[in-house]
């Protein structure tokens, strides 16, 4: 039998087993334990324990000391802390849109949480051409309520600080500062290009030095504007949905940065789906449905972002020089500004960078592979260089239609 006492080591499917029944107080006696490791991400193992006997259900989500993507990426394992910590605060900032959390181990790097099978990760739900009409009421909320309340606006400042210091993850960072904001716009060897792309990686992104240059303003941005508590992650593959409910998990790369990283996330991943539903669906109605319902969320959330940030403000600021008059529409544009920016930094990094996603590259036909990833390239770099003039969802929607004629 394992005995959990001070040794960390990364579990087996048995060994989650034994760990939740002789660690964790969350199990009946007499449960029937099974267990599948089920996780998909590039770093972590997920642990699915179900208990037949009593239908209940676990997930415990353990840290490896390397990435499972590629062991060039040894990461400290107290990321689970972070993820436990963060999941804690955000159940209160944005209750019903994240995972309950139960337990967090120090010595063993994971955390115990609630199972979200009833949900499906929404890029394979994108990828399914399915539709959810709540989702931009919901994102738009949690996005409001993680990042304004958690900012100088509505803090107390050395409250914030202290978050600041709590939730410093220098490696994570480094990750999204490697991957995000540097690789792509250089020949770096660890990029990923697929063969019908790279002429238009070469001679539009690498060898374009204006572009260049903004990606160093935007990554110095990124390691210094300590504005918001982010996700920091937050793609498609890190939100569990249903038609009814939206939940968001995987919050590891959490921490002190610009507001507009996230919503500038969910956008490229958004645009993703989008160039996903025009190459993999047949011709007609159910493709132009698809593509429609895509572009009004892309609108819907930029649309509904501003809406909220503005009337959360007015109710929740509590700095003295928030209310000065034009404050909140400058910062909010600011807001914007990244967020556009950001949109434009995740559409290149998943296309060149290393990694990338389903979305795209499960597009089979090598042709309308290609056409997809231009369309993703030539919106990202706009999304870049004029990141000053998307101001409504409507401009946003309109640089994606515009790059798709190109
Ligand atoms: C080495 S980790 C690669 C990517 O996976 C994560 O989900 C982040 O998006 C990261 O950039
Ligand atoms: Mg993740």
């Amino acid at each position: 039998m394992t005995v959990f006492t001070s040794a960390y080591f990364t579990m087996n499917e048995q060994e989650a087993i034994e760990y939740a029944k002789t660690r964790l107080d969350y199990f009946a006696p007499d449960a029937e334990l099974e267990c599948k490791e089920i996780g998909d991400g590039n770093l972590n193992y997920v642990f699915k324990l179900t208990d037949q006997k009593n239908n209940k259900s676990l997930i415990i989500k353990q840290a490896g000391p390397v990435a499972r993507i590629s062991d060039e990426f040894k990461l400290s394992p107290d990321r689970n802390r972070i993820e436990f910590e963060i999941l804690e605060l955000q159940n209160k900032l944005a209750q019903g849109f994240v995972p309950k959390v139960y337990n967090y181990d120090p010595i063993m790097n994971c955390t115990a949480m609630e199972d979200l099978s009833d949900h499906t990760i929404m890029r394979t739900a994108l990828m399914q051409h399915e539709k959810f009409p709540l989702f931009s009421d919901h994102i738009t909320t949690f996005m409001v309520n993680t990042l304004l309340l958690t900012s100088d606006v509505v803090m107390e400042h050395k409250e914030k600080k202290g978050l600041v210091q709590k939730f410093t993850n220098p490696e994570l960072c480094e990750i999204s500062e490697d991957l995000v904001f540097t690789e792509p716009f250089y020949h770096c060897p660890r990029n990923e290009v697929f063969e019908g792309t790279r002429e238009f990686a070469q001679e539009e992104i690498w060898g374009d030095s204006k572009l260049q240059l903004e990606t160093a303003k935007l990554k110095f941005e990124f390691m210094t504007n300590t504005q918001s508590l982010l996700h920091g992650d937050l793609h498609t593959g890190s939100i569990f949905i249903k038609k009814d409910s939206t939940k968001i998990i995987d919050p590891e790369f959490a921490f002190y940065g610009p507001a507009g990283y996230d919503v500038g996330n969910v956008i490229a991943n958004l645009i993703f789906a989008y160039v996903n539903a025009k190459y993999t669906m047949a011709e007609g109605e159910a493709r132009t449905d698809q593509m429609e319902y895509l572009e009004n969320t892309i609108e819907d959330i930029v649309d509904l972002f501003k809406d909220k940030f503005l009337k959360a403000w007015d109710e929740k600021a509590t700095e003295q020089a928030a209310r000065y008059e034009g404050f909140k529409e400058y910062y909010l544009d600011t807001v914007l500004r990244d967020t556009a920016a950001v949109t434009g930094l995740e559409l290149s990094r998943r296309i060149i960078g290393l990694a990338s996603v389903k979305d795209v590259t499960s597009i089979e036909d090598p042709n309308s592979r290609a056409a997809a990833e231009k369309i993703c390239l030539s919106a990202g770099k706009m999304f870049i260089m004029d990141r000053e003039s998307f101001k409504t969802g409507a401009d946003f929607v309109s640089a994606l239609k515009d790059c798709e004629k190109r």
